[in-house]
């Protein structure tokens, strides 16, 4: 079977937008310990304990020594226009004391994922934040700056991310679209 080169090209451009599209986060999983990742203060890449594997872990200890810290990636979520997706897991446990604590993650696109808990997440737990998409930095972080006697681990895994709505590259399209829902 012969493709034509009209077929074959729209073969080509279809795999290039998909590309575009699909973001890049490196490393989501911590299996390649530190690579994509920065670490600040109390928090850090670890070869266990995560779902499964290694994880990122931050830590927010207070009842020896005040400690927080940052786990952050910058990366590229597909081409502006549309909605990135990020998601990962995450646990939280508390290690000593009594109070609350507040996680969670900020990003460049303005949104954030807090969560607030007084006690021990029940296990793994998945969520999705949504954002523009294009460039990004992520940011995994605590919150509290209440400073009472408490002691927190944070951690998280398989940081995913994907850029949806491919239909924004036509926006005349794309406003059709959206006018037959207004
Ligand atoms: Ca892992």
């Amino acid at each position: 079977m012969h493709m034509s080169p009209k077929f074959l090209a729209a073969g080509i451009l279809a795999t290039m937008l998909a590309t575009a599209a699909s973001a890049q986060v490196v490393n989501g999983d911590f299996q390649s310990g530190y690579v994509g990742w920065s670490a600040t203060g109390c928090a850090a890449v670890t070869g266990g304990g995560g779902n499964p594997g290694a994880c990122g872990v931050v830590q927010y200890l207070n009842t020896g020594t005040s400690c927080t810290g940052t786990l952050s990636q910058t990366f590229n979520c597909g081409a502006a226009g549309g909605s990135c997706q990020i998601t990962f897991d995450w646990r939280l446990d508390q290690l000593a004391g009594s109070g609350a604590a507040i996680f969670g993650m900020t990003a460049d696109g303005g949104a954030t994922w807090p969560f607030s808990a007084a006690g021990a997440s029940a296990g793994w737990q998945q969520a999705t934040v949504t954002l523009p998409c294009g460039p990004q930095t992520i940011t995994f972080t605590q919150y509290d700056g209440t400073r009472t006697l408490q002691d927190w681990e944070f951690r998280v895994d398989n940081v995913a991310a994907v850029c949806v709505d491919p239909v924004a590259s036509e926006p005349g399209t794309w406003s059709r679209v959206k006018a037959l829902y207004r």
